[in-house]
């Protein structure tokens, strides 16, 4: 059971530090329920990337003047404050990508390519996003290893444990697999996942652009090898995201690139590494994304994951119930009563209408929903059985009438289209 925090959040004092809440859409005020794609951003974060460029412009780790030691601080400070929020061992173990993609890839092309083998297996799930699918099948044909996907369970809301373990007899090299899935919603138990890979060997990475954003992380207690997240779906600008990477994981990996800042020596004949992390940062990285990316930290430490995934449980478990109630309407993932274990994500489905559609009448409510097929193809089109599906995803500022007005639009789709 997830611990309960003491007090909730004041929804409507933190709305106040989003400027775009308080704007309209299409004549209306602004519901913004898509916040797996991207979150809004505090004030705070866009004060802090505006006051980089207005105050202390300048490249880092390279002039010794006055206001590039003031950005190189603010740079590396941001990595000390993520590693502290995910429980990494210090900003050694924090390598910044430009999102979660990249992340992945870094690990699927450096570790990959130097330690998967012809006929090696690896590992990921049948509810992953494109980024933790796509770059592990061209891996595996690089290399002509064999891809294995845990298997949903009958519900196709859950990964099913007894796919795991026979996938796991394989031995993988590595088990690639989602904290929160984009479409379910679902939550895997990514601590007992990782404990199980790991005595069979498997190095394991954990897919956190769903979770980093709104629960609690402490990557040493789930004890994964690597963690990828994405700045912008957690308050933060967008160009930036973060591998989290256990020490001697990254210090044993080769470069992905090459070039200015991740060397330590160079001669006309050979080159030596720079340390961790900036190893992995070849070039002049987004610095300003990275110090944007430190304010957002600040500011969800300032309300606390523990109080924020609280509030998200509510709303999602209200939402459910609410939508419980609308007849011809499908939802996906984990239900009301097992929210231990479902993120604040609700896809959904209304009978005979094109999820378009549904977008486009939200939209005309000034209600931000995402349509299509979530980047998670497979789990879409294969398993749901859908081309679509529509989905609404909360944060932290969304409030519980919000929930009602999507039950409201919905109920507008269905006049609009004649269904029921
Ligand atoms: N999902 C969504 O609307 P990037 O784009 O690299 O910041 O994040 C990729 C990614 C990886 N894993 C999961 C589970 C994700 O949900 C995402 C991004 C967004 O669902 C955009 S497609």
């Amino acid at each position: 059971m997830e611990k309960e925090p003491k007090a909730g959040i004041d929804v409507e004092r933190i709305r106040q530090d989003f400027p775009i809440l308080g704007t309209t859409m299409n004549g209306k005020p602004l519901v913004y329920l898509d916040n797996a794609a991207t979150s809004q951003k505090p004030k705070r974060v866009i004060d802090a990337i505006s006051e980089y460029y207005t105050s202390y412009n300048a490249n880092i780790h390279r002039g010794i003047y006055a206001i590039a030691v003031e950005a190189t601080d603010a740079y590396v400070d941001s990595k000390a404050k993520l590693a502290k929020l995910i429980n990494a061992k210090g900003m050694q173990e924090i390598v910044y990508t430009r999102n979660t993609t990249e992340a992945i890839n870094l690990v699927a092309l450096s570790w990959g390519n130097a330690n998967i083998k012809r006929g090696d297996h690896i590992l990921i799930t049948q509810m992953e996003h494109h980024s933790n699918l796509v770059p592990w099948m061209l891996l595996a044909r690089r290399k002509n290893a064999v891809l294995d996907y845990v298997r949903l369970d009958e519900s196709n809301t859950k990964l099913d444990m007894q796919s795991l373990k026979e996938q796991l007899e394989k031995d993988p090299k590595i088990m690639a697999v989602t904290h929160v899935s984009n479409v379910l919603g679902t939550i895997n138990d990514v601590k007992r996942m990782t404990k199980e890979a790991h005595a069979h060997g498997a190095v394991v990475l954990v897919d956190g652009a769903q979770s980093a954003p709104h629960m609690p992380i402490d990557v040493q207690d789930i004890g994964c090898d690597f963690f990828a997240l994405s700045a912008h779906k957690m308050l933060g600008p967008t160009g930036i995201g973060a591998l989290y990477g256990r020490y001697d994981m990254l210090d044993r990996m080769d470069p992905l690139f090459s070039g200015g800042d991740m060397i330590k020596s160079v001669t006309f004949d050979d080159v030596t590494w720079n340390d961790l992390p900036w190893k992995f940062e070849a070039g002049t990285p987004d610095i300003a994304g990275g110090i944007g990316f430190g304010a957002a930290i600040d500011y969800l430490n300032g309300i606390g994951m523990e109080r924020i995934r609280a509030h998200e449980k509510k709303i999602t478990k209200y939402a459910l119930e609410r939508l419980e109630e609308v007849k011809h309407l499908k939802t996906y993932g984990p239900g009301k009563d097992e929210m231990d274990s479902r993120g604040g994500v609700i896809a959904f489905a209304i009978d005979k209408v094109h999820p378009h559609d549904v977008s486009q009448i939200f939209d005309s409510e000034g209600i931000a929903i995402r349509a299509g097929h979530h980047c998670a193809m497979p789990l879409v089109t294969q398993l749901l059985g859908e081309s679509a599906v529509s989905r609404m995803s909360f944060y932290l500022y969304n409030r519980m009438q919000e929930a009602d007005k999507a039950v409201q639009a919905i109920e507008l789709v269905k006049k609009t289209f004649g269904v029921g």
